[in-house]
């Protein structure tokens, strides 16, 4: 029976339905529910082949329908069953994200599965099934407000259940099963599926009758609500640390359910020698979120097979491998002694081993005693994540390559100083099959008519396009697809913002999370800062734009909050001022995701990346930007450097203090004296504090304003160099809109920019995980 067959039987026998009467989750259910079937036979793993495991606290796989189908080579199919029926595709666009994960650590470990899926490399992930993902966001008079995101309110045909292959995971005072729900990672088109493998907390006794016929309701199911909680939601936390319990019970309880796993599989099929183990299995650690999996499987291999410290070490160190995401200091994670042994005592022991091992370690290297203690794991009542992962694993890496200096030479330099060989890099990527074949079909198609579709799965193939930039024709094909994405997005973004954009501005994008290292308030600063020069008249033959945001806030980060309301402040009087109505205007669209992200990316002219020199580690949706034929504007920051060097500065808009010109102004550097000196900054800046926005109250504008000239106790006055930058930013912007005048020169930029996108591909940095470090 063919793939549409059994659409329409599953409708028929589970449903009882057909496909004209089905309502959407009717569908989803019965086109998945078939893809599984599909894809069944290629199940399956082979034998005494080593895997890889990555272990990771997010996967932001996106909406999965889609992205399955393409990969199966079931997409023309289901298109056609669709068409014959008379449904669109389109409704599946309905279905909720699988949003688990925050932004680019969770966004960067999706890219990874598919790459290694799609390259036949035995790559499995590990992480967790929360019961919410990400908050939504909505605006609430400008402000941001959360609500729950639950996420499979359509079901979730793609999980499979295993329910015996659940483990037992104990914390002090509790003890919860933990059940496996497998989803299949489909290479493209190569019949290779592995899997990603998310634990879900359960009780072992779901409901006390005792305690219930005692009349005591809330003991009656407080285990099943204790063990339902450790998975309930993910933290909204990107590059912030929260040192809370609930945290580190998820760490422990994903970390200690995988390990126990490999252990049983390698037991079951080599028995109780474990010489072997690191041969079979590679633990690649996303940040130190799992790096309590060092500890937790020292420990299994000593208490339940009764190896020494010395063995379990070696074998651990052999197994596991570090990424380093993050170069804030505040994202670095360190858990109170206090906690650890609150929450797990057994794990203590096994890091004070590991602690005094290295301390022995440090005495034989003749560390003299005072340097002693920036190495040590557990220092000032604290155990230290990083210094764990680095010191019992056998790599560390950055994620691009400025990132990967700043760790050897500040971050991490005492370690690199002690194991140089273990430090390396692995520059970022992402799956073109999701960021260009899926989300631009109409760029996948131009491209394919000029070189052929190896480019699907071997992305350096772009460079072929190259030869076709000075080709009239195709750069007027390239010009008008963008058109095309542009009306595209205007028409989604109608209906879901009920807001009218132009189609032919300029789209300036900036789309991230929220955070002040990210600058979206220098942006914001720079746009006000047009808004007067053209109302001035200082400005003059502007190319109209639209300025578009899109970003969440972590709910408890003031600050964070502060900007959104600020930009929609700013959105709000320009599109109320007649005089802009055909010049600029300013829109942040609400509940940014992956889905959302595949539209506003192909319709970008311009790509956003103005973090501050040095604070960015890599950054992948500036390589997003550039395979769908954006210029970045950007600063010399993670791998807006590599993007650059690939595509030409001159084919780029960079801008601002690079790394070193930040380290020399630092000790001096006095945002006051430029405020006070720049009459552009000070009238842009004082819309914070004179009354030109409303921020009802809250106190959010005076306080941004304050932390750019007067600091606070935890950091210095404008910490991340917005008036450093803020003239060179806006000088870079005014000369990206000039250039746009020559729409070919334009676009011809954008073109380079496409055509040199190879690197950037997922496949190339799996492919360098693989060979240098896991096999
Ligand atoms: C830690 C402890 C408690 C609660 C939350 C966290 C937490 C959660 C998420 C800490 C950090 C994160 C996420 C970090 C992150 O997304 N980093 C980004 O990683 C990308 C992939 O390597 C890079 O491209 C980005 O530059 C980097 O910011």
């Amino acid at each position: 029976m063919n793939f549409s067959q059994k659409v329409l039987q599953i409708l028929d026998e589970q449903h009882n339905t057909t496909p004209k009467k089905a309502t959407t989750k009717q569908l989803y259910d019965a086109v998945s529910k078939a893809a599984m079937l599909n894809l069944k036979k290629d199940w399956k793993t082979t034998p005494g082949q080593k895997r890889a495991c990555y272990l990771s606290a997010e996967f932001l796989i996106g909406r999965l329908v889609y992205a399955n189908l393409m990969n199966l080579g079931l997409a023309k199919e289901c298109e056609d069953l669709f068409i014959k029926e008379g449904i669109d595709l389109k409704c599946f666009e309905e279905i909720e994200d699988d949003a688990l994960g925050n932004g680019g650590l969770g966004r960067l470990a999706a890219c990874f599965l598919d790459s290694a899926a799609s390259h036949h490399i035995p790559l499995d992930g590990f992480g967790i099934r929360y019961r919410y993902g990400l908050f939504k966001q909505y605006f609430d008079n400008g402000f941001q407000g959360e609500s729950a995101d639950d996420w499979q309110s359509f079901g979730d045909p793609w999980s499979v259940r295993k329910e015996d292959e659940a483990v037992t995971v104990s914390f002090r005072n509790q003890q919860v099963k933990a059940i496996p729900y497998d989803m299949p990672v489909i290479g493209y088109q190569n019949g290779c599926v592995n899997t990603l493998r998310l634990w879900q907390a359960e009780p072992i006794n779901g409901f006390n009758f005792h305690a219930f016929n005692d009349l005591k309701y809330d003991e009656a199911v407080k285990e099943a609500n204790d063990a339902e909680n450790i998975n309930a939601v993910l933290y909204p936390n990107d590059n912030g640390y929260e040192g809370r319990v609930l945290r580190l019970k998820q760490q422990y309880f994903f970390s200690s359910a995988t390990m126990q796993t490999l252990v049983n599989r390698y037991t079951a099929e080599y028995g109780e020698n474990f010489s072997a183990f690191a041969d079979c299995y590679a633990v690649q650690l996303n940040d130190t979120h799992p790096t309590i999996s060092i500890p937790e499987l020292i420990r299994i291999l000593c208490e339940d097979y009764l190896l020494t410290f010395e063995e379990a070490f070696e074998i651990a160190q052999k197994t596991f491998a570090y990424t380093n995401h993050t170069i804030m200091a505040e994202a670095l994670e360190k858990w109170d002694v206090s906690m650890i042994l609150d929450v797990i005592p057994q794990v203590y022991p096994y890091i004070v081993m590991l602690h005094n091992r290295l301390s022995r370690e440090l005495k034989t290297k003749n560390i003299t005693s005072d340097t002693q203690k920036c190495y040590h794991i557990i220092a000032d009542n604290q155990v230290q994540m990083a210094r764990m992962a680095v010191y019992a694993s056998h790599s560390t890496n950055g994620v691009a390559q400025i990132h990967t200096e700043i760790l050897k030479n500040e971050v991490l330099h005492e370690w690199y100083m002690l194991y140089p060989q273990r430090f390396n890099n692995k520059t970022n990527g992402i799956t073109q099959r999701r960021w260009l074949a899926l989300c631009n079909k109409e760029l996948s198609n131009f491209i394919t008519e000029h070189i052929g579709d190896k480019w699907i799965t071997d992305l350096d193939e772009l460079k072929k396009m190259q030869t076709y930039v000075d080709d009239e024709t195709a750069l007027n094909t390239f010009m008008q697809i963008k058109s095309e994405k542009k009306r595209q997005l205007c028409d989604y973004i109608k209906a879901y913002e009920g807001v009218e954009i132009n189609p032919n501005f300029i789209f300036d994008v900036q789309i991230k999370r929220l955070h002040e290292y990210k600058r979206q308030l220098l942006n914001a600063f720079s746009i006000l800062d047009t808004y007067y020069g053209i109302k001035d008249g200082r400005i003059k033959d502007f190319t109209p734009t639209v300025y578009l945001f899109g970003a969440k806030a972590a709910p408890g980060y003031f600050r964070a909050k502060g900007i959104i309301k600020y930009i929609n402040e700013i959105a709000k009087m320009i599109a109320v001022d007649p005089e802009m109505k055909d010049k600029m205007q300013v829109l942040f669209v609400h509940n940014y995701n992956v889905s959302y992200a595949e539209k506003l990316i192909p319709a970008a002219d311009i790509s956003e990346q103005i973090s501050t020199a040095g604070t960015e580690a890599s950054g992948t949706g500036n390589m997003k930007f550039m395979l769908n034929g954006a210029v970045t504007m950007g600063t010399m920051d993670g791998a807006n450097i590599e993007i650059v060097e690939q595509a030409g500065r001159e084919n780029n808009y960079i801008f601002g203090a690079e790394v070193d010109e930040i380290a020399a102004v630092k000790s001096s550097y006095n945002p006051r004296n430029i405020y006070n000196n720049n009459p552009r900054i000070k009238r842009v800046l004082d819309t914070l504090i004179d009354g030109t926005f409303d921020d009802c109250g809250s106190g959010m504008f005076a306080e941004l304003y304050h932390a750019i000239l007067d600091g606070a106790s935890w950091h210095q006055p404008d910490h991340y160099f917005l008036l450093l930058d803020f003239e060179r930013y806006c000088d870079a912007r005014m000369q990206a809109n000039r250039d746009y005048k020559d729409k070919k020169a334009f676009a011809k930029k954008c073109f380079i920019n496409m055509a040199n996108a190879g690197k950037f591909s997922s496949d190339r940095t799996i492919k360098q995980y693989a060979e240098e470090i896991w096999f």
